[in-house]
């Protein structure tokens, strides 16, 4: 399939992320042509002619549309703060995928003397929340399965997402410092904005009434 730089091109976080997003567009009378899920491809015309789906990692949304090569994009906001958002404005609050950054250690955990190792995916989250609080930590960096750290010993405390907590629950963990309230954001590249501004802001208004409805 060729890729058309005319076209709006917005590009959505596959995963969990993606079941509420679509509900959204579809409101906003944009709907992929065929079932993404039944799919292995990555890019989807939709109903509304010259506007097409990419569907990516959560995490690579923020670098499509930093580049410009994704006029919009959506996010969790956990995603964005650990990318950076230069390049890039969020136009609006999906409020979506809610969760929480938060910090959790094993329940029955003795107090840290000295340096904390804290273990996780969102290593510039926790570095800027821990040096705002002046505290000095050894930040690990893992992919997935956060929860294992403070088990293995690996770590003193994990900075992960958090919904029911049954996850932490499970693996004996308990749920301290709160870092972050997360939802998935509407992102739209400067170039977008600047060059195809007429065509994106009636998607943009459209969603917003979606998201309202919706709440
Ligand atoms: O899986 P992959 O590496 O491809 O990407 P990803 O893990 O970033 O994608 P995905 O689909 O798992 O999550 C995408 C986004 O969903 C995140 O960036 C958040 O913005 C949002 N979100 C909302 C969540 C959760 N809720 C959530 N519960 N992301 C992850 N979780 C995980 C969490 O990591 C932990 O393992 O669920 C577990 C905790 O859930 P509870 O209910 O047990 O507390
Ligand atoms: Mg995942």
């Amino acid at each position: 399939m060729q890729h058309n730089p005319d076209n709006i091109t917005i590009a959505l976080s596959k995963g969990r992320i993606l079941k509420e997003t679509l509900p959204l567009f579809a409101a906003a009378g944009i709907e992929p042509l065929e079932d993404i899920s039944e799919s292995r491809k990555l890019i989807f015309e939709t109903t509304q002619p010259g506007v097409q789906f990419i569907v990516i990692r959560a995490t690579d949304v923020p670098t499509y549309v930093e580049y410009g090569v994704a006029d919009l994009g959506v996010s969790g906001k956990d995603v964005l703060m650990e990318h950076g958002a230069e390049e890039m404005y969020e136009l609006l609050d999906l409020n979506i995928a809610r969760c929480r950054l938060m910090t959790a250690r094993l329940v029955d955990a003795p107090a840290v003397r000295g340096r904390l190792k804290v273990a996780t995916k969102f290593v510039r989250i926790a570095k800027q929340y821990f040096s705002e609080q002046g505290r000095q930590v050894d930040l690990i960096k893992l992919y997935g399965g956060m929860e294992l750290a403070p088990i293995m010993k690996l770590a003193d405390c994990i900075v992960d997402i958090v919904d029911t907590g049954n996850t932490l629950k499970a693996n004996g963990l308990i749920a301290e410092e709160h870092i972050a309230d997360i939802s998935s954001r509407l992102i739209a590249s400067r170039l977008a904005l600047k060059l195809k501004d007429e065509r994106i802001q009636p998607i943009v208004d459209r969603l917003s009434n979606a998201v309202t409805q919706s709440n």
